[in-house]
């Protein structure tokens, strides 16, 4: 037995894609009968994940086995309504892309703030990638896409089909491993295939009647693409919520409400309605962009219901 270190691209069923560190080969993996014990995670292992494997030294079987998984640096988890608790979905992540679209589907800015939230809360970096913009882009998301902007956010402005914008694209990838997240048919996959054309990536249509994806993409796979970098193409969804974020630390998730909370000198306070908040002064004062803050209220109120429901 050869005990390595690797990382896991993509898995289901218990038999995983995992990429050798030192060889850069890919293997199948299995998790190693009860011995990783990780308890109470719905995600024991994501993509990205660091594992410590064992291949057995014979020229047989080329099938390893996950011993341990190790720390993770940095992790991306939503809310699974189902299952009324946390989900991982990517772990150790140079950064990550919420992947947005203009027109169909219509451009989300509430969506991109909740995906924004999560990666802050999982210490990730997150990127705004505005694809499709042969559409055409409306003036009020064009407001929006400034705020981000001004609040530091990188946003690119691409077309995975025409090309505009690739360029910068590809040179925010460079030697990366990252992931693409974001609505149902705002163009995931397609800007994978745009990326590599050899990808073996699957690309749905965006159904008339809803304007929106038709969530083509199941299941989270792992693109290697040689010479540029690793990318994981995650399933689109209509709803993103972020998971496992205590309701008063939320605040401190956005740039620009997490200076006005740490000056918030009322006790234990929600910065929601309280008179007096530094937080809901500078809203009224429309020093914090109103939509921004109604984003702000929103998800406070959905993390108070998950802390009620996940037990
Ligand atoms: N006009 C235009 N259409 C695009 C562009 N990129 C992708 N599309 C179209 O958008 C639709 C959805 O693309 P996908 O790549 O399957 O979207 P996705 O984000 O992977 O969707 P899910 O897998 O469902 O999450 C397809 O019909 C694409 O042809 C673009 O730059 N411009
Ligand atoms: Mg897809
Ligand atoms: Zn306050």
């Amino acid at each position: 037995m050869i005990e390595r270190t690797g990382r896991v691209l993509w898995g289901s069923n218990n038999i995983y894609s995992v990429i050798d560190t030192a060889s850069n080969e890919i293997c199948s993996c299995r998790i190693k009968g009860k011995q990783l014990k990780v308890n109470d995670e719905y995600n024991i292992l994501v993509p990205g994940d660091r594992v410590l494997i064992s291949i057995a030294s014979s020229e047989e079987s080329g099938e390893g086995m996950i011993i341990e998984r190790l720390k993770r640096e940095n992790v991306l988890t939503r809310w699974n309504t189902k299952e009324s608790s946390p989900q991982a979905f990517a772990a150790n992540i140079d950064c990550a892309f919420c992947v947005a679209s203009p027109l169909s589907p219509p451009f989300r800015p509430r969506f991109i703030d909740r995906c924004l939230v999560a990666a802050e809360s999982g210490d990730v970096t997150m990127h705004i990638v505005l694809n499709k913009i042969d559409q055409g882009i409306l003036s009020d998301d064009r407001e929006r896409l400034d705020v981000y902007k001004t609040l530091g956010y990188r946003v690119l402005e691409v077309s995975a089909q025409e090309g505009d914008g690739m360029a910068s694209l590809r040179s925010e990838l460079q030697g990366k491993f990252v992931v693409f997240m974001g609505q149902s048919g705002a163009g995931k996959s397609s800007l994978i295939r745009a990326l590599d054309p050899q990808a073996k990536v699957t690309i749905g249509e965006i159904s008339e009647k809803y304007n929106r994806g038709r969530h083509t993409t199941v299941l989270s796979r792992t693109y290697v693409i040689p010479g540029l970098s690793t990318v994981v193409d995650t399933p689109g969804v209509r709803e993103f919520e972020p998971a496992g974020i205590d309701p008063q630390a939320l605040a401190f998730m956005f740039p620009e409400i997490r200076e006005r909370a740490a000056a918030c000198s009322l006790y234990n306070c929600m910065h929601d309605h309280e008179p007096g908040c530094a937080v809901r002064d500078a809203a009224l004062a429309s020093e914090i962009h109103h939509d921004r803050y109604e984003s702000y209220l929103r998800m406070l109120e959905v993390l108070k219901l998950q802390g009620r429901k996940h037990r």
